[in-house]
């Protein structure tokens, strides 16, 4: 990485930034209910080169996303959503200086690992990484903290896409060795270290969902109206003693508060067994987060079941689930130590022969040739 800036904007950059993707283990569609997460970033990343310019106008060049070659460009102050890739960017600077950030034009770079649409926040990993950029151009005061709250709420108010805080506040924080045990209500976070003894496997299914899309905006609707209904402001504000009385909503909104509560108490059960390093239970614990996404939740796809069932076949798998926001993306499942590779590749082939997908092992990295 890193020459793509000078053979496209014919000058040196002056900053480079980085910032991962991320993986969440367990505790999915709890962010916007108040709840727990616990993501852990992966080695794919997104890079931002960047110079200043001496006019108002930002031109970037991505390349993941510029299908003609030509950078995007448009005028501080004057971002409009269109509708593509250029709306991560136009969001960030929208919010930027609103917060009276003070900024200039500049031309950037962007090139990235993290596959699109893979659910291991290829979006926020956008985010983050331009944003640090800018700190450093424009010597910005922003806390790592204060950049995870700006990228979502680019997200929310400028893409259109209703996100939590997980993905940038992992993005922003995390690391590949300790997840992230993060309370998305009070924003308190402890690191939790991976156990000894596990391999973490991501592989991708090869089919790609869009968070602007109108299916993740619907279920934080509904969690909404399932939260008054039940006269609480997040779900976060019950337990699995109330299941009875949540059992008493209409159609789809029971499951969708079934998931929350009981995904929220997964998440307390899966840093335990972390810390004990109890395997066992944590693999039980994914299987049972995505019994409860597929039947409760109802975001995932018939590709993705099918990896996961895959995954049950191999003795050395803890466990499995669909990770991220769902309708597609990716499967994160423990493994015994030292089986992750081998493991992964014999799945993927398995799940390509049966969906005719194309599936990416992402984690453990394969080996550059
Ligand atoms: C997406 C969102 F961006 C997150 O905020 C979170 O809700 C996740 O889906 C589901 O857990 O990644």
């Amino acid at each position: 990485m890193g020459s793509n800036f000078e053979s496209r904007f014919g000058r040196a950059a002056t900053v480079g930034a980085e910032a991962p993707g991320r993986v969440n283990l367990i505790g999915e569609h709890t962010d916007y209910n108040g709840g727990f997460v616990l993501p852990v970033a992966i080695p794919q990343r997104t890079r931002v080169e960047l110079a200043a310019r001496d006019d108002g106008r930002v031109r970037v060049w991505s390349s993941a996303r510029n299908r003609s070659g030509e950078p995007g460009s448009y005028a501080l102050g004057a971002e409009t959503p269109c509708q593509d890739w250029l709306d991560y960017v136009q969001g960030v600077t929208h919010i930027l200086r609103r917060e009276g950030h003070a900024l200039r034009g500049f031309d950037a770079a962007i090139e990235s690992t993290v596959p699109l649409g893979s659910g291991l926040s290829s979006s926020a990993s956008l985010s983050v990484s331009l944003l640090r950029a800018l700190r450093e151009a424009f010597g910005l005061k922003l806390d790592d903290l204060q950049i995870a709250r700006i990228g979502q709420q680019s997200e929310n108010e400028f893409v259109g896409a209703r996100v939590g805080i997980m993905d940038p506040m992992a993005v922003s924080l995390a690391d590949e060795h300790t997840a992230l045990f993060l309370d998305a209500r009070s924003l308190e976070y402890r690191r939790i270290p991976l156990p000894p003894g596990a391999d973490l496997v991501v592989i991708h299914s090869g089919v790609s969902h869009g968070l602007a899309g109108g299916d993740y905006n619907t279920r934080r609707a509904e969690c909404e109206k399932a939260c008054a209904l039940l006269g609480v402001s997040q779900l976060r504000d019950l337990g699995t003693k109330d299941l009875p009385h949540v059992d008493t909503l209409p159609e789809p909104l029971q499951r969708r508060a079934r998931h929350v509560i009981t995904e929220n108490d997964r998440v307390l059960a899966a840093v335990d067994a972390m810390q004990q390093a109890n395997l066992m239970r944590l693999g039980q614990l994914f299987y049972a987060s995505h019994a409860s996404m597929r039947d409760d939740y109802q975001v995932s796809v018939p590709e993705i079941d099918l990896l996961v069932e895959l995954a049950r076949t191999e003795p050395a798998v803890f466990g499995a689930r669909l990770t991220g926001g769902g309708f597609g993306g990716s499967v994160v499942m423990l493994a015994r130590a030292g089986s992750g590779r081998q493991l992964a590749d014999r799945l993927a082939k398995a799940y390509a022969e049966r969906s005719g997908c194309e599936p990416r092992v992402l984690v453990p990295m394969p080996k550059q040739s």
